[in-house]
């Protein structure tokens, strides 16, 4: 069995989201999702996300391409998490472009292109304007 792992915070989830999950799940036959806890969030993006890691988790684990979840609590355990999880690739969208490539020694690294004009932040901004 080919196992692929990826990682996001999946806030507000979107179609840009459905879309990298269903696309990276094709590259093997088990997907496991790293969710970014709130703190992780923060220190992303220096704001906690709108939905907490407990709503975010229950939608990811919903949806029919994802077969296991977990809280990524920090960018730096990445190996381990690749490790823990025997995943045979990593999959991320290409804002991520060349920035995982240290991990091509313990698995596959691929970079898929990202769904355009959409973003969370996008979405937060204009319900802002609403
Ligand atoms: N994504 C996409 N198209 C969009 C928006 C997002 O393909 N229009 C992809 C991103 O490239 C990423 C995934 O959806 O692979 C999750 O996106 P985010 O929730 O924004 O993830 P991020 O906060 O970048 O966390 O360890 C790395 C991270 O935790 C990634």
């Amino acid at each position: 069995m080919r196992k692929i792992i990826t990682f996001g915070t999946f806030d507000v989830l979107h179609i840009g989201h459905i879309r990298i999950l269903n696309r990276a799940r094709e590259h093997g036959d088990h997907l496991t999702e790293g969710i970014s806890s709130d703190e992780l969030n923060f220190s992303k993006k220096g704001r906690y996300p709108i939905y907490d890691f407990d709503s975010r988790m229950e939608m990811v684990a919903s949806l029919r391409c994802v077969d296991n979840v977990f809280k990524e609590e920090s960018l730096e355990d990445k190996r381990e998490y690749i490790i823990q999880h025997n995943a045979d690739a990593l999959v991320m969208g290409n804002d991520w472009e060349s920035k995982f490539d240290e991990f091509r020694d313990i698995c596959e690294v691929i970079y898929l292109s990202r769904t355009p004009s959409i973003s969370t932040t996008e979405i937060i901004e204009v319900i802002k304007e609403q």
